[in-house]
């Protein structure tokens, strides 16, 4: 059994919030046993910065995001099965005011938890958008694919307070190496509603709630999360799957039913090539030749034209 979480002691304290000291996977190998009472080893891990309690009103969710940690395991019998993956929000060790707030970021062990992976930021946002990631979700899906979701608020007015949210996903399909591209995946909402009216003053809800959950399968993942779009705190179902190649289709449906075709045996289909929105990069050479080509062929085609008029 594996569970992750946070050292509530208190390390120190910043402008926007109290920073605790540290993430923490735990290991029993004995819970499964109903004869004995289950122990746990405990093993601090490095999540690429420190763990933030926030209590800033410029926050998103005041009074919260400092145990969002979440564990996942693939228990498939492929080449990745029996890897553990780690996510957490966290704030960066040498954070001073002004600088970035909050990441998402992800580790990865393949022995069973006794060495991790560095720490990889999964949100790729520029720092300098101040943006909140947040709420972190992730899950394994029985083909090995791994699921990434959180609110974000890069997409909202960007000044303070960062009180607009929606949910990112990306996913990976080589054990957490590579990443899709982030895909917004809801609209915007309020994550400061409901305000609440105390002595004639209204002031931001405390907190929206932390309780999200999301459970991959071949597909997609389902996912239930808070929203605000009424006005109001309420519970929402949402679906995603990866689709990269942008036909509303599971990618995954995409090559069991052979509209596309996935020769290199990696999940996604070919003719999306790099999921991770990078640039392909072309040789000089080989761009040169093909801009040559190209004149030549508006040159003949703007003959074949100009001749037809003549005829
Ligand atoms: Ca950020
Ligand atoms: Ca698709
Ligand atoms: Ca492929």
């Amino acid at each position: 059994m594996y569970l992750s979480g946070v050292d509530e002691d208190v390390a120190s304290v910043n402008s926007i919030g109290i920073i605790r000291k540290g993430h923490y996977f735990l290991k029993s190998t004995n819970a499964k046993d109903p004869a004995v009472s289950p122990s746990f080893s405990v093993q601090k891990v490095d999540m690429g910065g420190n763990v933030i309690w926030l209590f800033t009103l410029d926050g998103p969710n005041h009074l919260g995001a400092e145990g969002d940690m979440q564990v996942a395991t693939d228990v498939s019998d492929s080449l990745l099965g029996g890897n553990i993956y780690l996510m957490a929000n966290r704030q960066s060790y040498l954070w001073h005011t002004g600088d970035d707030p909050i990441d998402v970021s992800f580790i990865r062990s393949e022995d069973g938890g006794d060495t991790w992976s560095p720490p990889l930021k999964l949100n790729t946002d520029a720092a300098s958008k101040h943006s909140y990631q947040y709420f972190p979700m992730l899950s394994v899906a029985s083909n090995s694919r791994i699921d990434a979701v959180w609110y974000d608020t890069r997409n909202g007015s960007l000044l303070p307070p960062y009180n607009m949210s929606q949910l990112f996903y990306t996913y990976s399909w080589d054990g957490g190496k590579s990443w899709s591209e982030n895909i917004p995946v809801t609209p915007l909402f309020n994550a400061h509603t409901p305000s609440r009216i105390v002595n004639d003053k209204e002031y931001q809800a405390d907190k929206i709630g932390d309780y999200t959950h999301m459970l991959s399968y071949d597909h997609g993942a389902h996912i239930a999360y808070t929203g605000t779009y009424n006005g109001e705190q309420e519970v929402y179902y949402l679906h995603v799957f990866p689709d990269c190649n942008d036909n509303g289709r599971s990618d995954v449906s995409d090559i069991e039913l052979e509209f596309s075709r996935d020769q290199d045996n990696n999940h996604i289909p070919d003719e999306c090539g790099d999921i991770t929105g990078n640039a392909i990069s072309i040789p000089l050479p080989w761009a040169f030749l093909i801009i040559l080509c190209a004149m030549i062929l508006r040159v003949v085609r703007y003959q074949r034209g100009v001749a037809r008029i003549v005829k």
